[in-house]
C-alpha cells in the first residue's frame, strides 16, 4: 500500500531493495535479538567488526555503515528509548530517531530509506503512540525535504501493519 512517497510493507526488512535501511540497535552497536540481529546474520560479519569501529551511539541519535552482505547498501543504526511508562520523554526520543536517520539519509544523498518499528519489540514502546510518531514525523520531513524520494516501514506483524496502514490511509 502507498501513499505518495511513503508506503507499508509486511516482512522482513534485510530483503528490501532500498539504499538505506535502519536497524533498530542499541546503544553498543554490537548487535542483539529482533530485528538487529536479523540485519547482522544478513549483513555478515563485516557489519559486526565495522560497527566495533563506531565506539557505540547514544539514544535517540543515528550512525551510518554499509550494508555489507545485504542488498541495502548502507545501514542507518538508531537506538530508540526504552518504554518507562511514557512520562520520561520516551516521545520525543523516538521522533529523534526518526529525524536523525532522515538527516544521516539526507547527508548520504540516499533516496529510498526503509524503517522498522523502532522500540516497539524488545523496548515496549505501545505500537499505536509509536506509529503514530513515526508516521507524522516522516511526513514532516518528507514535506520539506525534496532529496528523498521513498519511505517503506517495514512491519514484522500483522497488528504492527494494520496500524501503520491506517495512520497511513488517513493521512
Ligand atoms: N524485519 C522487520 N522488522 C522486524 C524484523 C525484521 N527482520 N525482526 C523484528 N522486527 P526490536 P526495539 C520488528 O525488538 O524494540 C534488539 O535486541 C519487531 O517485530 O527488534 O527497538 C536491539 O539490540 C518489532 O515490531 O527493536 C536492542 O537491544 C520491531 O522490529 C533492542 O532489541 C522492533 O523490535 C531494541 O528494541
Amino acid at each position: 500500500m502507498s501513499s505518495d512517497k511513503i508506503s507499508v510493507f509486511k516482512g522482513d526488512i534485510t530483503l528490501q531493495k532500498v539504499d538505506a535501511i535502519v536497524n533498530a540497535a542499541n546503544n553498543s552497536l554490537l548487535g542483539g535479538g529482533g530485528v538487529d540481529g536479523a540485519i547482522h546474520q544478513a549483513a555478515g560479519p563485516g557489519l559486526l567488526e565495522e560497527c566495533r569501529r563506531m565506539n557505540g551511539c547514544p539514544t535517540g541519535e543515528a550512525r551510518i555503515t554499509g550494508g555489507h552482505n545485504l542488498p541495502a547498501r548502507w545501514v542507518i543504526h538508531t537506538v530508540g528509548p526504552v518504554w518507562h511508562g511514557g512520562n520520561d520523554g520516551e516521545a520525543e526520543t523516538l521522533a529523534m530517531c526518526y529525524r536523525n536517520c532522515l538527516e544521516v539519509a539526507h547527508r548520504h544523498g540516499i533516496k529510498t530509506i526503509a524503517f522498522p518499528s523502532i522500540s516497539t519489540g524488545a523496548y515496549g514502546f505501545p505500537i499505536e503512540p509509536a506509529s503514530r510518531i513515526a508516521v507524522r514525523e516522516v511526513k514532516s520531513i518528507l514535506e520539506r525535504n525534496e532529496s528523498i524520494e521513498k519511505v517503506v516501514y517495514v512491519c514484522f506483524n500483522q497488528t504492527t501493519y494494520d496500524c501503520y496502514l491506517k495512520l497511513i490511509m488517513n493521512y
